[in-house]
């Protein structure tokens, strides 16, 4: 008899001692899509020691890199259903839901930090207002690396993409392919290594990171440095879930995002140029696009930039117009 009370005795004092911490604390899951050490996991997890920190353990949020808890186009609509709390995810796959989701993926209309910043400036309240039209608050918004081609032989001029196996990740990528006369297979980061290896591509379009990330080098032996545009990921949360929270942690929350946009932007910059380095590091040809294949890219950035403009009619040309004042 006593040696079955005492071990329940203590279970039972054990219980009790852990329910009123867990009572008062909000637990969240946060999916994201890329691998631990990619800077944008980095940051999210900066982000969620940040929260908890501020909260003292109020608010725990768990992130779960490389697509684990759900693939990357399938993020979003959890944030959105509530399957989970919070998310990241690169906007530009939802293009298709809005225009305005993808007008950072258009080819040359900004293809440096500082521009990607102020299009990202210009373009910010429609973004959040469509996505708080969708029951999901924005926190932050992180960019890539400048996306440049991969491949396995010389590319001189767009003729030369004719017939490739191209890797999309968006519909502006699969687009390219088209005005190319490339095959787009959609494929994303988290599938990248195993495609590359099993020969379901040969070129793409992407950063130095989701390039280093996919071990790139066993298999493609070429990098042209386009800089064609900077995308961006978005870290949001559902409405909802943010506003059961207390102000104090609300507020604790905004200003870890405002920190981790901030850190995000710095972060990317700074590691762009570390990771072509990698590139160059494990034997890759990298170089700066021929002035005829540059001329060629810009040509499609034009009808791309076109077509953008005419999908999303004139909200989508005031964005534009107010940016290119900037
Ligand atoms: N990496 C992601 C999106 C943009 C980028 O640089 C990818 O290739 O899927």
């Amino acid at each position: 008899m006593r040696h079955w009370i005492k071990p329940f005795a203590a279970g039972a004092a054990l219980s009790a001692a852990l329910v009123l911490p867990a009572a008062a604390q909000t637990k969240w899951n946060l999916p994201a899509a890329y691998p631990l050490d990619n800077p944008h996991t980095v940051n999210l997890m900066a982000f969620a020691k940040d929260v908890q920190t501020a909260t003292g353990d109020k608010l725990q949020i768990t992130v779960h890199p490389a697509a684990s808890l759900f693939k990357a186009p399938e993020i979003k609509r959890a944030v959105q259903t509530g399957q989970a709390q919070a998310g990241e995810v690169l906007i530009s796959l939802h293009e298709n839901e809005d225009p305005i989701f993808g007008i950072d993926v258009v080819p040359f209309v900004a293809n440096s930090y500082p521009s990607a910043k102020k299009l990202w400036q210009a373009s910010k309240e429609a973004v959040t207002r469509k996505l708080a039209a969708q029951g999901i608050m924005l926190l932050f918004a992180v960019p890539w690396g400048p996306q440049g081609i991969y491949a396995k032989q010389d590319i001189n001029t767009v003729a030369d993409m004719k017939g490739l196996k191209w890797r999309a990740y968006n519909v502006g990528t699969a687009r390219i392919a088209d005005l190319v006369g490339a095959q787009p297979v959609t494929i994303q980061a988290a599938e990248l290594p195993q495609a590359l290896a099993t020969g379901v591509v040969n070129a793409f379009m992407t950063s130095g990171s989701t390039g280093y990330d996919s071990k790139v080098w066993e298999t493609m032996t070429h990098y042209y440095d386009t800089q064609a545009w900077i995308p961006k990921n978005l870290t949001f949360v559902n409405k909802a879930a943010f506003d059961a929270l207390d102000k104090p942690t609300q507020d604790a929350v905004l200003k870890a995002a405002a920190v981790a946009e901030e850190r995000g932007w710095k972060l990317a910059e700074e590691k762009a140029v570390w990771y072509v380095d990698q590139l160059r590091a494990n034997k890759m040809k990298v170089q700066p696009p021929s002035p005829e294949l540059k001329a060629g890219l810009q040509k499609i950035g034009e009808t791309l930039t076109a077509d953008w403009i005419k999908k999303a009619g004139a909200p989508g040309q005031a964005i534009i117009d107010s940016y290119s004042k900037m």
